[in-house]
């Protein structure tokens, strides 16, 4: 009787999600020497995380991706010295695309970027917009709800890193008063290597609540305290562009870590209701049976 009930569960569950997911909840281990960033990861806190994968389609939504046009994972840690998070992300892409000038070119989401999307308190919700009255209901009555970091970087030379980045977010209080916010600041390290097909971003990300304003004087106020047990809305996603040539640059494909339900196929540079869950651990976690110490 039980595997009859469960067994429709199951297939429905494969057939919708096309592909793996995120761990629910991920779980991010504190580490008491941080990671060296600098695009490698053979750092030895890396070696003991497990990998999440980036690998759900939300653009053309549920479509299938060949691997060498796109594969992507990441991991994350914290570290309780530095109160910082650190993230690994690791893509192979066939053709990498930049450019990207703020203000001037394509928006940034049409070049080959990292999103981390992060909701401090993980309360869900609309996250574009101060907004009152009807913007408020339709887009959010606080834009730091929640944080949409696109992360751009030129691609280095073949073997080589670059730690110069671009990171904006959108926010203001309507679409009239719409400000691209140059948030570079909140990652204090980063950097981009790029081996052959192989791109490694490597970076840490100070935590913002939603009582964050970019004007406000010390913005320490507004900073989260990580500690063992902090629950956070967390995915991440990678914008694919394969056609250096065609301008203006316009985005091919966009890949996901959670799984979304197809009338919410782009909506977490909006809304936070289906970002995934990262839980703060204090030691690393044992998955794989084979693991030794
Ligand atoms: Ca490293
Ligand atoms: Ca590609
Ligand atoms: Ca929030
Ligand atoms: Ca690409």
């Amino acid at each position: 009787m039980v595997s009859v009930l469960l067994f429709p569960l199951i297939h429905y569950q494969a057939k919708s999600q096309h592909g793996p997911v995120q761990d629910d909840p991920v779980l991010a281990p504190n580490v008491i020497v941080s990671p060296v960033v600098d695009g490698n990861g053979n750092d030895s806190c890396w070696q003991k995380v497990s990998w999440q994968s980036i690998a759900q389609v939300w653009i053309p939504y549920g479509t299938r991706v060949d691997s060498n046009d796109y594969s992507g994972r990441y991991k994350v840690i914290w570290s309780s010295t530095t109160n910082l998070l650190y993230f690994l992300v690791e893509v192979t892409d066939n053709v990498f695309v930049d450019g990207f000038l703020p203000g001037v070119t394509a928006d940034i989401y049409n070049y080959d970027i990292v999103e981390v999307f992060i909701d401090e308190n993980k309360s869900g919700g609309l996250h574009v917009f101060d907004g009152t009255g009807s913007t408020g209901r339709k887009w959010g009555t606080n834009a730091e709800n929640a944080f949409a970091y696109h992360i751009y970087a030129d691609f280095p030379k073949e073997g080589e890193e670059t730690s110069k980045c671009h990171v904006y977010d959108l926010a203001g209080t309507s679409w009239t008063d719409a400000k691209s916010m140059n948030y570079t600041s909140h990652l204090p390290t980063f950097a981009l290597r790029k081996t052959g097909n192989k791109a490694v971003w490597e970076f840490s990300l100070i935590v913002y609540n939603d009582t964050y304003e970019d004007t406000m004087a010390h913005k320490e106020d507004a900073r989260a305290h990580l500690q063992v047990g902090k629950v956070m809305g967390l995915s991440l996603a990678y914008c694919d562009n394969d056609k250096p040539n065609v301008n203006p640059k316009t985005r091919d494909r966009f890949f996901g870590s959670v799984w979304v339900p197809a009338p919410a196929n782009n909506d977490h540079w909006m809304n936070a209701d289906y970002f995934g869950t990262v839980k703060l651990i204090t030691d690393i976690p044992v998955k794989d049976t084979n693991y030794h110490r």
